[in-house]
């Protein structure tokens, strides 16, 4: 685990010796869009129009923020237009590794580079920062078109649509002024939260996430009790934003993290909702519990020093979920 200054790679942890044992997340770098005429997006620089196979995905099936950005390639019908590669789970001291030889790891399968911080150099040899994953790679400049993944799943779900006729809408105009608050508690508290927890080096830093983490989670599940889905009945982005984080919470946040006041499973609601997420057509395939867990325990040193990977629950996210009755609330 480390980062690049001036594009040279330091292997080196989270510094929390500034920040009172309180783990601060960086800002991604590349912030450009991709759209349906090339036009400048919300940041960023233009020139980035939609086309089929102009676009890369790099992932880890591990992380929850590439998670997102999965499911949206496959519920808008992009997966013949944009390729992936998928990272090896173990992150150590070189960082995100293209190593293949571990199931459900491709290797880099544009550039057959060794690293991910290698694609951050062959967009900028200089770059400084966290190599970061999701990766979005533009084969035509090549060059980053953006690693923030809150923007890629926008960009994903509508800058293609004129090209795969798929107008299925994750952050309709009507309700994007009621996600924003929604995305930011869930953001912090939990989507980040559970990191704030697990990283935080003083009691102080830990006590700091973990309290709020767990109001969320109480909150979420009053709020699931007449909502089927967290803006009511229509799935936004903020359900998919939210359920990359659930869907790992039982298995890895709850021990490795120490977030463990209480389980998914113990919230009936949420745990409800997680299930029939998980069953929508098409999101099951991009859940890989085995990165995750493997990821988590193997690639934390200062957390799980002996790289003990346990055993888990075993979640049965199949299990029926009973939420259609609430889809006219
Ligand atoms: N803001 C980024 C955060 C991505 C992120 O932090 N990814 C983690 C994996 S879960 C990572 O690659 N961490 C490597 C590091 O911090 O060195 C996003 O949402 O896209």
């Amino acid at each position: 685990m480390g980062l690049l200054i001036d594009g040279q790679w330091h292997d080196q942890w989270y510094d929390t010796g500034k920040t009172g044992g309180a783990f601060q997340r960086s800002t991604a770098k590349f912030r450009n869009w991709i759209t349906a005429d090339g036009a400048p997006g919300p940041s960023g620089e233009g020139g980035f129009r939609a086309e089929p196979g102009r676009y890369h995905l790099y992932v880890s099936l591990a992380c929850p923020w590439a998670h997102r950005t999965l499911i949206f390639r496959k519920l808008k019908g992009l997966e013949e237009m944009i390729g992936t590669s998928v990272v090896h789970p173990d992150m150590l001291s070189d960082g995100w590794s293209f190593a293949d030889d571990y199931p459900g790891a491709t290797g880099d399968r544009l550039h057959g580079l060794p690293f991910a911080r290698d694609i951050y150099l062959r967009a900028d040899p200089q770059v400084s920062g966290r190599v970061t994953v999701p990766i979005l790679w533009d084969a035509t400049r090549q060059t980053i078109v953006s690693n923030e993944s809150s923007e890629i799943i926008r960009m994903f779900n509508a800058a293609f649509d004129h090209l795969t006729g798929n107008t299925a809408d994750f952050w309709p105009e009507d309700l994007r002024a009621a996600i924003e608050p929604v995305n930011d508690r869930i953001y912090d508290t939990l989507n980040n939260g559970v990191y704030k927890a697990g990283f935080a080096t003083t009691q102080d830093a830990y006590d700091a996430a973990v309290r709020p983490l767990f109001d969320t989670m109480g909150w979420l599940e009053d709020r699931l009790t007449t909502r089927r889905y967290l803006m009511g009945d229509r799935i936004t982005e903020a359900d998919w934003r939210l359920f990359t984080t659930l869907v790992r919470f039982d298995a890895v946040y709850h021990g490795h993290f120490k977030c463990n006041r209480a389980r998914l499973v113990d919230y009936p609601n949420l745990w409800a909702y997680t299930r029939e997420l998980y069953q929508r057509p098409g999101v099951a395939e991009t859940v890989n519990l085995d990165h995750i867990t493997r990821h988590y325990h193997y690639s934390h040193e200062t957390i799980n020093p002996h790289r003990i990977v346990p055993i888990g629950p075993d979640p049965d996210f199949l299990a029926p979920h009973g939420r259609e009755t609430l889809q006219a609330a």
